[in-house]
C-alpha cells in the first residue's frame, strides 16, 4: 500500500504543480459578506483528496457511493457482507479499490501495530469515572503521542520532501491502536473494568466489537459497517478540517487527530449520535410508552423546537437530502431487526420530522443525517450506553483525516491561514474606504 501511495502522490504532486503554473490565477468562486459571518459556508478553500459531498446525493468515497462500496469492497471471510473498512482505507490512500489480499494486508499491519503501552491505560484511569468517554479517549490519544515518528523525526531535522513518511507511520500506528483504547474506556467505565484481550484472528471493526464484548456476528458487521460509512465526510466538516489545520502546522498526526476529535465531540456534530437517543428515551419516558405513535411524536417535536433546542439528528450544513448514511443503516436494520422497537421509532421520527422542520421556513435541510440511525442500531445489540457513541465515530473518523493528512503532507501543502476582518472594517469597506 505504501510504495503504491507515493507512485500515486508523486503523480498527482506533479500535476497539481502543472495546473497551478497553468491556472493558478483562474477565479474559483466569489465570497459575500454572509459567508464570512456564518460559518463560511459554501466557501471553496479545501483541498481533500480522499472523499466528495454532494448536496442532493451524499458522500462519494474516491468516486464510489456507500451502495458501491458494499458491493464492491472486500468483506469477512466467514460470510461477511458489509465492507471491511481496511478496504476503504486503502481506497482512500491510493485511489484503487483493493482486493482481499490487499485488505486483508492491511488488517495484518494494523494487527501488528496494535499493542497500547501501559502509560496510555495510566493516563486513562487517573481520570474520574464519570469523565465524558469522548474526554477519556482525546487523553488516551495524547498518551498515544509520546510514540510519534513524525516528532521525533522532525527533532532530530528531517527533510521537509520526506515528511509524508513517519506520518504515514504514525497515522497506521495510530489507528491500529485506537480499538483498544475505545474498547478499554468501555470497559472501565461500564463493564466494570473487566477487560478483554484482543483476538488476532479477527478484523480491525471485528477485534474492536470483540474487545467491546460483542460477540454476536451481527454486531461485528454493523462495526463494518459503522466504520466504514462515518470515516470520511470530504474536508470542510469540523473533525477533518481541524485536523487538517493543526496537521498544517506540522503537529504530528496525533496531535492533529486528538484536536479534530475535540471538534467531533461538540453536538453539533459527532456527539449528535448521543444527543439523538438520549432525546428519544426523554420522549419515552415523558410518553410512558416505548413504542410512540406519530401524533405522539410529532407533539413530542414541536415542544423540543419550543423550547429552543434542535431535533438532533436532522439537518446538515451541505446536504439536502436524506442522509446516505441514514439509509445504508436503515436498510441494516429492515435485514436484521425489522421489529425492533426502538428502530421502528427511529423510522417513524422520519416520516414525522421533516415536514415540521420545513414549516418553520428557515432549516435549510430537513432531513436526517447519519447520527439520527446509529444509536437505535447500537442498543438493539444491548450498547445502551450512549455517551460511549461518540467514541465510536471517532474511531472510524481516524481513517479519513488520517489518509487526508498523509496526503496533505506528501502534497506538501503548507500551513493553513485564512485571512480575518474586523466588523470595523467590514464597515469601512461599505463606506468605500
Ligand atoms: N432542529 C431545529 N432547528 C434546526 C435544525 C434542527 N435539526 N437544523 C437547523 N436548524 C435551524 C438552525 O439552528 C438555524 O436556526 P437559527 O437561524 O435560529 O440559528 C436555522 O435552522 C438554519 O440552519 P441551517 O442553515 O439549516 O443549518 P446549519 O448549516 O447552520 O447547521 C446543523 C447544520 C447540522 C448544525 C444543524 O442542522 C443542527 O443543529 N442539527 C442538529 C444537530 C445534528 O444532528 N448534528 C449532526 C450533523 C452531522 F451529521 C454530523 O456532523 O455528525
Amino acid at each position: 500500500m505504501k510504495e503504491r501511495f507515493k507512485e500515486k502522490a508523486d503523480a498527482a504532486s506533479a500535476e497539481i504543480k502543472n495546473i497551478l503554473k497553468e491556472h493558478g490565477n483562474k477565479v474559483a468562486g466569489e465570497v459575500t459578506l454572509s459567508q464570512i459571518y456564518q460559518g463560511m459556508r459554501g466557501i471553496t478553500g479545501l483541498v481533500t483528496e480522499t472523499s466528495l459531498l454532494d448536496s442532493q446525493e451524499g458522500i462519494r468515497f474516491r468516486g464510489y457511493s456507500i451502495p458501491e462500496l458494499q458491493q464492491k469492497l472486500p468483506k469477512f471471510p466467514d460470510g461477511g457482507e458489509q465492507p471491511l473498512p481496511e478496504g476503504l482505507f486503502y481506497l482512500m490512500l491510493t485511489g484503487d479499490l483493493p482486493d482481499a489480499e490487499m485488505a486483508e494486508s492491511v488488517t495484518d499491519n494494523w494487527m501488528r501495530r496494535s499493542h497500547v503501552p501501559n502509560h496510555v491505560f495510566d493516563a486513562i484511569d487517573a481520570l474520574p469515572l464519570h469523565t465524558h468517554p469522548m474526554t477519556m479517549f482525546v487523553v488516551g490519544v495524547m498518551a498515544l503521542q509520546t510514540e510519534s515518528t513524525f516528532a521525533k523525526q522532525y527533532g532530530e531535522g528531517i527533510n521537509k520532501k520526506d515528511y509524508w513518511d513517519p506520518v504515514y507511520d504514525d497515522a497506521m500506528t495510530l489507528i491500529a491502536r485506537l480499538p483498544r483504547v475505545a474498547a478499554y474506556i468501555y470497559r472501565r467505565k461500564y463493564k466494570n473494568n473487566e477487560h478483554i484481550h484482543p483476538n488476532g484472528l479477527l478484523d480491525w471493526s471485528g477485534n474492536l466489537a470483540h474487545m467491546l464484548g460483542y460477540e454476536d456476528k451481527g454486531f461485528m458487521e454493523l462495526m463494518r459497517l459503522y466504520m466504514t460509512i462515518h470515516a470520511d465526510h470530504e474536508g470542510g466538516n469540523v473533525s477533518a478540517h481541524t485536523t487538517h489545520l493543526v496537521g498544517s502546522a506540522l503537529s504530528d498526526p496525533y496531535l492533529a487527530y486528538a484536536a479534530g476529535m475535540n471538534g467531533l465531540a461538540g453536538p453539533l456534530h459527532g456527539l449528535a449520535n448521543q444527543e439523538v437517543i438520549k432525546w428519544i428515551f426523554e420522549m419515552q419516558e415523558a410518553l410512558g410508552t416505548d413504542a410512540p405513535d406519530k401524533v405522539q411524536i410529532a407533539d413530542y417535536v414541536k415542544k423540543t423546537l419550543e423550547e429552543g433546542k434542535v431535533v438532533p439528528g436532522y439537518g446538515h450544513a451541505v446536504l439536502r437530502k436524506t442522509d446516505p448514511r441514514f439509509t445504508a443503516q436503515m436498510e441494516f436494520g429492515k435485514k436484521h431487526m425489522p421489529d425492533d422497537k426502538l428502530v421502528n421509532t427511529v423510522w417513524n421520527i422520519y416520516e414525522v420530522v421533516p415536514p415540521i422542520l420545513q414549516s418553520l421556513g428557515k432549516v435549510k435541510n430537513p432531513w436526517p443525517n447519519v447520527d439520527s440511525h446509529s444509536g437505535a442500531l447500537l442498543v438493539h445489540y444491548g450498547m445502551v450506553e450512549y455517551e460511549y457513541y461518540t467514541v465510536l465515530f471517532a474511531v472510524s473518523r481516524a481513517l479519513g483525516v488520517m489518509a487526508s493528512l498523509i496526503w496533505d503532507r506528501a502534497l506538501g501543502f503548507p500551513l493553513e491561514r485564512p485571512k480575518s476582518v474586523t466588523t470595523k472594517l467590514v464597515k469601512q469597506w461599505l463606506d468605500g474606504k
